[in-house]
């Protein structure tokens, strides 16, 4: 028997989204992010769920998003449809480009969704299963703030950058892997860090370059990317293709904007989406090759990607979504505060 509380999906989002709206958030926005928020939570994304609340309201505290932005979605007859978000939160302005880019993609085989001008304080597969559940497959990615050392450095200059990738599967979740290209996410680091826990080696250097495991000297100095060379190379790409490319900040730029990481990063998106049907010009039955080759994974055994979040997803939606006493006050402290 634990002291955590089991709140529904639908009051715990009634409870951020009043958080917010009280702090300054119009209605849309803050309907918005607590979606985000809360689907986080209950899919047990613990870097990306209440936690981030305080963090939104500090970035709205500190003048840096805008809380009451109208994003703006502007399309042509081309692959490319873009949203600026008026300086607000990514996540109203992801929603309304959704449907306008699974529309395009329809119609060409492959679009693009740029969001410019926005603050990203989130997961992408939000981004990416939206596309799956409407049958498309998708990439998602964007830069961070510059607190990662490129393979071979020892200074932050690179994101934390994450990269998601949604395939629909015929009946069933998705296939969908959403992961940072540093060792680890950056709020991971700082969830080590309250909860007083040594990091595991390889994640991260001090201020001088030298390996550590203390999350507080970790966060002052630079996170690693996964796989050497490779995830750095990942993430200098998404630095090109999200940042250079879409005329957005590169992470540094991002970082020079705020002047802390201790705010949401601003910067922009880029998504892009594939209509598999059409993609595939006839050869071959698309869904039933990818089912194949996915079904061949998990028949060795393999746990595939985003298995875990559907399996505390079910859990949250059949029984509720379960916070400690430390979180449910947190929360009352928001709310009243
Ligand atoms: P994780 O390492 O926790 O997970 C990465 C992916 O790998 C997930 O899809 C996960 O599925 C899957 N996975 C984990 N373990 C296994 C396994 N043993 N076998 C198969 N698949 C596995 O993610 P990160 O810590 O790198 O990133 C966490 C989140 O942080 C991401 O959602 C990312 O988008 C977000 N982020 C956002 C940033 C931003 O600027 N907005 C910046 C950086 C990160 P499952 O979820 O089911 O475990
Ligand atoms: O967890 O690395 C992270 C992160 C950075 C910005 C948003 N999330």
């Amino acid at each position: 028997m634990t002291d955590n509380t089991l709140i529904s999906i639908q009051d715990l989002t009634v409870l951020v989204s009043g958080i917010l709206t009280n702090a300054g958030f119009s209605q849309p926005q803050g309907d918005a992010i607590a979606r985000t928020i809360v689907a986080g939570e209950r899919d047990a994304c613990k870097s990306h769920g209440v936690y981030r609340i305080e963090g939104c309201l500090r970035t709205l505290k500190a003048e840096k998003v805008n809380p009451v932005a109208q994003p703006k979605v502007m399309q042509d007859d081309s692959a490319v449809v873009r949203v600026d978000a008026d300086a607000g939160f990514a996540n109203l302005a992801f929603e309304m480009g959704a449907p306008v880019v699974a529309e395009r993609a329809r119609k060409l085989g492959i679009a693009t969704l740029i969001i410019n001008d926005c603050t990203h304080f989130a997961a992408l597969w939000p981004e990416v299963e939206t596309m799956a559940n409407l049958g498309l497959a998708a990439m998602a990615m964007c830069p961070s703030y510059a607190t990662v050392a490129p393979a071979g450095g020892s200074k932050p200059l690179l994101g934390t950058n994450p990269f998601a990738f949604g395939w629909p599967r015929p009946g069933g979740t998705p296939y969908v892997f959403d992961f940072a290209t540093s060792v680890a996410a950056r709020g991971e680091l700082e969830l080590y860090r309250r909860a007083g826990k040594q990091l595991p080696e390889g994640w991260a250097v001090d201020a001088d370059g030298n390996p550590t495991t203390d999350p507080t000297a970790a966060l002052a100095g630079a996170m690693l990317p996964f796989g050497a060379h490779k995830g750095s190379a990942i993430s200098t790409m998404i630095e090109l293709l999200a940042g250079a490319m879409i005329g957005d900040f590169t992470s540094p730029e991002a970082l020079d904007y705020l002047g802390t990481t201790t705010l949401a990063p601003r910067h922009g998106e880029l998504i892009v989406v594939f209509d598999p049907l059409r993609m595939s010009g006839g050869r071959g039955d698309a869904a039933a090759k990818g089912e194949a080759m996915i079904e061949a994974i998990a028949g060795q055994g393999a746990r595939l990607p985003s298995q875990r979040r559907f399996t505390a997803r079910q859990k949250s939606q059949s029984v509720g979504i379960e916070l400690t006493p430390a979180e449910m006050d947190e929360l009352a402290r928001l709310r009243d505060g």
